[in-house]
């Protein structure tokens, strides 16, 4: 019997892109259409509320966690392997990642081709984003990276805004996760062949990749939380938040990413925040009703560093809650796993 030979789409983009709400969307309308389809996130620690996120909305999923992709290829493809009789797989690489063709797209064309069909590499861009991420030297570097090496850009959240910037030598399609615009215009362009995979080659000073990304920290909690009266997940999610939020723009830590997801007994609850001083995005149950017990799940990205992130979380958490898994990081210098200089 043929095993099926599974489309692979990696889909990159800086932290707070879009990319899980992207693929959950993309997802959704593959099922819909009778495509069996998952997804493979990554992150250089454990503990996701992108993979806890996507099991609440039925998505089927896997994670490779500990380091990014490229330097946790063989896991990549043993997660790839372990979502059986797929016809599409998404790959979210985690959004501070770079040379993504030459140590993910190339190996797998060399060495893979009678596995995956591989689709081009898309690098979503959250329009309203660039200029803050360009204010921080690390965070360019990592952005402009990121942008030189995809086949295809396309902005992200284009429900938000009426203008787009203009990026130098790039055709940016727009499409929105929330509303559905542009969204199987852009599956179509990924399957539909007439742009190939992995096309380009980052030149990239590993030493300078290390460095930014070492500008990161990284911090991944998760907490259980008793309320007396039962509250809202709403109520316990919103004001650690704001607190969070607070304390690190207080501090002056550049926010990159902040997410935290709530699983109560009457539902789920997921709040975002993608700069400082931004309201945050809010997904889920928002009208569950009060429960007494939330296990919640927070992922930070900022600039700054990792023990004095982690105090401002200490901080910040609420009143009695029992933390049973917290870690901070730099993430460690990328050592990829297998690098092809050249287009396969
Ligand atoms: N308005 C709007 N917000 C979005 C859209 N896609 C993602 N977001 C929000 O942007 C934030 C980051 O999204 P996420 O998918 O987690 O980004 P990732 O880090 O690239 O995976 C979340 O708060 C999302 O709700 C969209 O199409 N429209
Ligand atoms: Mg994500």
């Amino acid at each position: 019997m043929a095993a099926k030979t599974p489309f692979l789409v990696p889909v990159g983009g800086f932290l707070g892109s879009g990319k899980t709400t992207l693929l959950i969307a993309a997802a959704r309308i593959l099922k819909e259409a009778g495509q069996r389809v998952g997804i493979v996130f990554n992150d250089q620690s454990s503990e996701l509320v992108d993979t806890a996120w996507a099991r609440s909305l039925g998505a089927e999923s896997r994670e490779v966690a500990g380091g990014c992709f490229c330097c946790r290829f063989s896991d990549f493809i043993g997660a790839a392997d372990a979502l059986p009789e797929m016809d599409v797989i998404f790959a979210e690489p985690a959004g501070s990642c770079l040379d993504l063709s030459a140590t993910i797209l190339q190996p797998l064309k060399r060495d893979f081709a009678g596995r995956f069909r591989l689709a081009p590499l898309t690098v979503l861009v959250d329009p309203g984003s660039i200029d803050a991420i360009r204010q921080d030297a690390d965070m360019r570097f990592l952005f402009d990276g990121q942008l030189a090496e995809a086949d295809l850009v396309a902005f992200s959240k284009c429900d938000q805004y009426e203008t787009f910037p203009e990026l130098p030598g790039v055709r940016a399609r727009k499409l929105s996760a929330r509303t559905g615009v542009g969204v199987r215009a852009w599956l179509d362009e990924i399957f539909g062949g007439s742009v190939p995979a992995g096309q380009r080659i980052l030149e990239v000073d590993y030493r300078r990749y290390a460095e930014a990304e070492a500008a990161l920290a990284w911090l991944n909690c998760s907490f259980t939380v008793k309320t007396v009266p039962p509250l809202p997940p709403a109520l316990v999610v919103g004001p650690f938040l704001d607190r969070l939020e607070a304390a690190l723009t207080g501090q002056g830590a550049r926010i990159a990413h902040v997410k935290v997801v709530d699983h109560c007994a009457t539902g789920y609850l997921k709040a975002a925040l993608t700069a400082n001083g931004q309201e945050p995005t809010v997904e889920g149950d928002l009208t569950a009703s009060g429960a007494p017990r939330h296990e919640v799940i927070l992922n930070l990205r900022a600039v700054g560093e990792p023990a004095a992130i982690q105090a401002i979380v200490e901080r910040s958490l609420p009143g009695r809650a029992a933390v049973s898994h917290m870690r901070a990081f730099r993430p460690a210098p990328p050592k990829p796993e297998r690098r092809v200089p050249a287009v396969v």
